[in-house]
């Protein structure tokens, strides 16, 4: 049994190079503490919510609502989404004005979630996820990085590697605090501060011929980062070993390397000609990190490994259960439809769509039209079988991206805008661009091992937070009746 205890409170914490911020944190620190385990093991994660009682809300349920609630993902990994486990249908509430003005004790919430003895090794990563409370409490720098330790890590030329977590927050401040959600004008109107592991632009440095592995996590609220390591004269590839925490079978150079929100990457990287580097982002005004190679060069330099054990077995179109029931999710946004703060409805179309309040109305303006819904399971998924989904946008708007997360089963993108890729890569989310309408992505997944109810969403997580977001029910058809037992909507 690992244990950890994450809790939560405001916190004045240090961001080199952005100044003080008070902030929701897990332990004080912006990211939280990484969390390694390893496949077999369990890992026991004890919560406590010392955040002030909630504001009261009016709104509906797909407006942001209950800042100081919260709930645990384990993003990406192939857990539970049950019971006590990564079941982001739980609600870690604060005290009650009536508990807090008694001096009540802070309640306490444990997340016990199995990792199964032949899960990926790689990174993935954890952040709150009650519906409604996410964007800003990512954006306040709740997260935090799971490493799953295994085979990859054995490889000799990995290991002799310097193991780097370099985790890209995106915090949105003023005046010293991250602003309420309180409105759409938000996610454009506070300029968004980057952080690597909690600084603006650190130094990092490297020798000549000695190589480290980064574990890069996008673990970024509103944008998409578009990376490469850009020099003096040339930059630095980056060799790139595992994506979303499943390991490739051997490493493919990279000049660019696309992470949308949520989105992991482990790159090998090798100090070259001495100098100064920097790790861009396409987009944002400044470097991400400063990267110095200077030094003793190490000789003979530090070698790629030629082949890596494969986190994950690929799966195979002729495999697909019902080959003529392919899954559709459509994101598609209308502009100005509601009144309030946040007028705009994004919406998940396609197969299972939520349904119209009002059928016969203007869909445009419908309030429940492709919005979610916990009592309406857009998709029932039966253990053991294979599908295969196709996740498109109709966005003319280049500022929407919408990066696709289904829980709990990893992804077999096979295709994107019809291309086929070769091989196929393993994610949990998939970025779309707005602007490009059609942009489209094509993967397998097999559903396995764990019952109950998760979601699919969108992960720019305002869009979340205001409802593009679909249930998802894994149902084991072997034996319906313990399935419905399993599903644990528990709340505590
Ligand atoms: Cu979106």
């Amino acid at each position: 049994m690992l244990e950890q205890t994450l809790d939560v409170r405001f916190t004045e914490v240090s961001v080199p190079g952005c100044g003080r911020i008070t902030t929701r944190t897990y332990n004080g620190t912006v990211p939280g503490p990484t969390v390694r385990v390893r496949g077999g093991q369990t890992l026991s994660l004890t919560h406590i919510n010392g955040l002030p009682p909630n504001p009261p809300h009016t709104g509906g349920h797909n407006t942001p609502h209950h800042p100081n609630s919260f709930n645990l993902h384990t993003h990406g990994m192939h857990v539970s989404p049950s019971g006590h486990a990564d079941n982001v249908l739980r609600e870690f509430a604060p005290r009650t004005p009536d508990e807090a003005a008694a001096g009540a004790p802070e309640p306490r919430y444990v997340t016990t979630v199995h990792v199964p003895a032949d899960h990926p090794a790689g990174t993935y990563w954890y952040h709150p996820h009650l519906h409604g409370a996410i964007a800003e409490q990512i954006v306040g720098g709740m997260t935090g990085v799971i490493i799953v330790e295994g085979d990859v890590d054995e490889v000799p030329e990995i290991r002799a590697a310097t193991d780097l977590v370099v985790c890209i927050n995106e915090l949105k401040v003023k005046d010293g605090k991250i602003p309420a959600f309180t409105s759409g004008a938000w996610v454009t109107g506070v300029p968004s501060v980057f952080t690597v592991n909690g600084t603006v632009n650190p130094t990092l440095r490297l020798r000549p011929g000695e190589m480290q592995r980064w574990r890069l996590v996008a673990a970024t609220a509103f944008t998409a980062l578009r990376l490469r390591i850009a020099g003096d004269r040339d930059g630095l590839p980056m060799h790139q070993i595992a994506q979303d925490g499943v390991t490739f079978a051997k490493p493919v150079a990279q000049n660019m390397l696309d992470l949308s929100m949520g989105n992991r990457a482990d790159v090998l990287i090798r100090g070259g000609t001495p100098g100064r580097y920097e790790l861009r982002a396409e987009g944002v005004p400044g470097p991400l990190m400063t990267i110095e190679v200077e030094g003793e060069p190490r000789r003979p330099p530090m070698e790629l490994p030629a082949s890596l054990p494969p986190g994950k077995p690929f799966l195979d179109e002729r495999d697909i259960t019902n080959p003529h029931a392919d899954r559709e999710v459509i994101f598609h946004a209308d502009a100005r439809v509601f009144t309030g703060a946040f007028p705009n409805a994004f919406r998940v179309l396609g197969t299972g769509a939520t349904p119209a309040a009002d059928p016969h109305g203007d869909l445009t303006h419908d309030p429940a039209y492709g919005l979610f819904d916990p009592h309406h399971t857009n998709h029932t998924l039966r253990l053991g079988t294979i599908e295969r989904w196709s996740v498109r946008t109709d966005e003319t708007v280049p500022a929407h991206s919408h990066p696709f997360h289904l829980h709990t089963n990893q992804v077999l993108l096979t295709h994107r805008n019809g291309q086929r890729l070769d091989p196929p890569i393993w994610h949990d989310t998939i970025g779309l661009n707005g602007g490009k309408p059609g942009d489209s992505a094509t993967f397998l997944v097999k559903y396995e091992d764990f019952t109950g109810h998760a979601i699919a969403h969108c992960h720019q997580l305002h869009h979340e937070d205001l409802g593009m977001m679909q249930a998802v029910h894994y149902v084991d058809p072997q034996s319906p009746a313990r399935t419905d037992l399993a599903a644990g909507l528990g709340t505590s």
